[in-house]
């Protein structure tokens, strides 16, 4: 039987630690409310609130140049399900879990399924993955997948989206991710209008293959691998594409795959208005797709995407139905660790979203008093709402510190243990 961190030390741990946020969560309640804000009203909204982990952040990632891979790494998707499930229970912000396929195909689903549900986790968007070459494949990606400009790796691209999405059926998924690594790397190399009509012809086959309930998400990226042109590179063309495809099309945003600098809150704010917002995939970054951790670098732009979503919300935009995940690679931490105050970052993000009074800035901003509305909305992000993210996890049976319980528990020793052969973990992104 592997290691599971017991309840009691959660309880043990949170004993410790519960007159110190008692004291600050009333406080809290305290300054809110002279804000006109009810500390109880966003608490209960943050502990329904979930974010998805993805498979692949468990295991530790690399860069083209190398990978450290730490004591216990997961060694197949049921390990890695097993840290997911871990995250969760001290966090009780990750319920599920998003699977890449080929990466976590296993040869009986069914088992995967169960495995999963013993451990109390559920499953969110499959993603396909035609941006590698896997070991016995007949046709090569190396100049493209779903817009190849052979027709038979076009094919052959188009069915493997096709199996995700037979795969993620069987999981309980609801919606598959397309992200394509496909672009050029040469001005003259590849026809930028033909790759087009190839996405959409593409897209359409398996847009066609999608049950009744589920939605595709069109994740765009603007540069890499292709570094010259990229098919799908930014949201304008995603949102051509949702929109040729039809309703069950949307797209995605993470927010490591745009120029620097880009307004990115404006850019959620317009595929709302379009009806089309699939979610995220969350993550930091300081250069590029850096896929650091949520909120490690630019806390505030995250801040503002929540308050893009919070506003949408309560004035109840058409079709707003966002999912939300993590995508990043921890290159130098425990990937747990990271996860999780990723997990918790997210959560900030969207505390302080709450903590706007927004009856106050639309006011503002209908008397075009820039400074007060500036002022309003940076009150939401300036308030600790710390003790509401630790509240909410306690009332859901999580850990006021996550990090200081796993620590306690020696969940990772215990794995090194149990998961002595590391050296052919494929986990992490490289
Ligand atoms: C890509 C993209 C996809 C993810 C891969 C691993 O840059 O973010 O969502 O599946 O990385
Ligand atoms: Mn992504
Ligand atoms: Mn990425």
């Amino acid at each position: 039987m592997s290691y599971r961190i017991p309840d009691s030390l959660i309880a043990e741990e949170n004993a410790k630690r519960a007159p110190a946020l008692e004291d600050d969560y009333a406080a809290l309640g305290r300054q809110l409310e002279r804000r006109g804000l009810d500390i109880e009203a966003i608490t209960a909204k943050v502990a329904a609130f979930a974010v998805a982990v993805p498979t692949w952040g468990v295991g530790t990632g690399g860069t083209r140049f190398a990978r450290f891979p730490g004591p216990g790494e997961p060694r197949n998707v049921f390990d890695k399900l097993e840290d997911c499930a871990t995250i969760h229970q001290l966090t009780r912000a990750t319920p599920t879990c998003s699977p890449h396929i080929p990466w976590d195909k296993v040869s009986d689903t069914k088992e995967l399924g169960e495995h999963a549900k013993a451990l109390g986790v559920g499953f969110d968007a499959v993603n396909s993955n035609t941006f590698q070459d896997q070991p016995g494949q007949k046709l090569s990606y190396k100049f493209g997948s779903l817009t190849h400009a052979t027709k038979a790796v076009r094919d052959q691209a188009v069915a493997h989206n096709i199996e995700c999405i037979a795969i993620g059926e069987k999981l309980g998924s609801k919606a598959l991710t397309v992200w394509i690594a496909d672009g050029s790397n040469f001005p003259g190399q590849s026809n930028l209008d033909h790759v087009f009509d190839w996405y959409i012809e593409s897209l359409s086959q398996i847009y066609a293959s999608l049950p009744a309930d589920w939605r595709v998400f069109l994740e765009h990226k603007l540069y890499e691998p292709a570094f010259y042109s990229t098919v799908i590179a930014d949201w304008g063309s995603s949102l051509m594409a949702a929109q040729t495809l039809g309703p069950k099309a949307f797209c995605l945003v993470d927010l490591g795959h745009h120029a620097p600098n880009v307004n990115i809150e404006q850019i959620v704010a317009r595929l709302i208005r379009a009806g089309r917002l699939a979610g995220f995939h969350f993550n930091d970054s300081k250069y590029g797709d850096d896929d650091l951790d949520a909120g490690s670098i630019d806390p505030f732009r995250l801040f503002r995407v929540f308050n893009e979503l919070v506003d949408a919300a309560e004035r109840k935009a058409p079709g707003f139905d966002p999912a939300y995940m993590l995508d990043q690679s921890h290159n130098v931490t425990d990937p747990i660790e990271s996860l999780m105050v990723s997990a918790i970052e997210v959560q900030r993000a969207y505390a302080q979203a709450l903590a706007v009074d927004r009856a106050a800035l639309g006011a503002a901003q209908d008397a075009s008093d820039v400074m007060l509305a500036h002022r309003l909305l940076k009150a939401g992000f300036q308030a600790d709402v710390s003790p509401i993210l630790a509240e909410s996890r306690r009332r859901n049976g999580g850990a006021i510190d996550p990090v200081a319980t796993y620590r306690a528990s020696g969940y990772r020793s215990r794995k090194a243990e149990e998961r002595p052969d590391t050296a052919g973990s494929s986990s992490g992104i490289v």
